[in-house]
């Protein structure tokens, strides 16, 4: 008798888990909007790469921590420059009839140069570097990603002093509901192919870069939560700093739609107005202890990642 209540409710909840995933949309830059392409549907002309499904990333080592699962290049590359403001719309569902899913968890967005047209751009080996993290809200416990999740796009602007050429801007948001186990953080990246003008010269460093795979590790602060329903929360974001160049004040000014993102540098807040509070459905709520933030496991984590930079130098190619 139990096992088959067991089985209707677990058959109750399947439709659930099956479309609790999502993907980009759309993209919208400087006022005018660029649509994707469906998961695994039919391939149109489009500036963001398209993925094979809505489902998650899983492990750090996963290729796909690319540019998404089984990502393919697309077609075409928009004009954008220093400055430029730029909006990603996470939906939820197969065909993004519905919100995005999941609100525990960061924002963050990345930019690599492509050597060229980022249509034709293999990025396997592409060195990244970050132009926004954000995590938690001023009262340390709901999520950027609430918003997300509210239906907002998640903002971003292209560094004002970025020097000129084919980019990618690297869309990431990171689900941690599951996160208490090693392995349970769900990677949402998406691959946005631009061409920036202007006559910049900013750049990031070497060391503000690293490759994905090879950003993360599973077991690291930020990834991997035991803690994420203890509050009070205090954030670890995984992977580089903001590169300097991005400055501090690089998306903060007028232009940004709203709200004020806190901790990081250069900050794509999702527009605000709306102030989610928290939502918990069924087991899963979003906190994420202070645990990360002693001089030992940043100690620990820095090894961790250097660890795994020596590994990525030696790999074949
Ligand atoms: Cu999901």
């Amino acid at each position: 008798m139990i096992h088959l209540l067991l089985a209707f409710s677990l058959a109750a909840l399947l439709p659930v888990f099956v479309s609790a995933h999502g993907y980009v949309g759309s993209v919208t830059i400087d006022g005018t909007s660029y649509p994707g392409n469906e998961p695994g549907g039919a391939t149109n002309p489009s500036i963001i790469r398209q993925v094979s499904t809505i489902d998650p990333v899983k492990g750090a080592t996963n290729p796909s921590l690319n540019c998404g699962m089984n990502a393919t290049l697309a077609a075409d590359v928009a004009n954008a420059n220093p400055g430029s403001q730029i909006q990603v719309h996470w939906v939820g569902g197969s065909t993004g009839d519905s919100d995005w899913p999941h609100n525990v968890g960061p924002i963050m967005h990345y930019m690599t140069q492509c050597n060229g047209p980022c249509s034709s751009y293999d990025s396997t080996n592409a060195e990244w570097f970050k132009i926004s993290e954000l995590g938690l809200e001023p009262d340390d416990t709901t999520w950027y990603q609430a918003n997300i999740m509210a239906g907002q796009p998640a903002n971003v602007a292209i560094p004002p002093t970025i020097a000129p050429g084919g980019f990618l801007l690297r869309s990431e948001l990171i689900s941690l509901q599951l996160a208490v186990s090693v392995g349970g953080a769900e990677f949402y990246p998406a691959c946005i192919q631009l061409n920036i003008g202007g006559s910049g010269t900013g750049a990031a460093t070497s060391s503000e870069e690293c490759t994905f795979p090879g950003c993360y590790t599973d077991d690291e602060a930020g990834i991997y939560d035991p803690d994420i329903y203890n509050p009070p929360l205090t954030y670890t974001f995984p992977g580089p700093p903001v590169a300097a160049f991005v400055g501090g004040n690089a998306s903060a000014g007028g232009s940004q739609p709203s709200g004020s993102g806190s901790g990081s540098g250069s900050s794509s807040t999702p527009t605000s107005g709306s102030s989610p509070t928290p939502t918990s459905s069924g087991s899963t709520m979003c906190y994420l202890t202070a645990r990360s933030t002693n001089e030992e496991s940043l100690a620990k984590r820095r090894n961790v990642k250097r660890g795994h930079k020596r590994r990525l130098v030696r790999r074949p190619n």
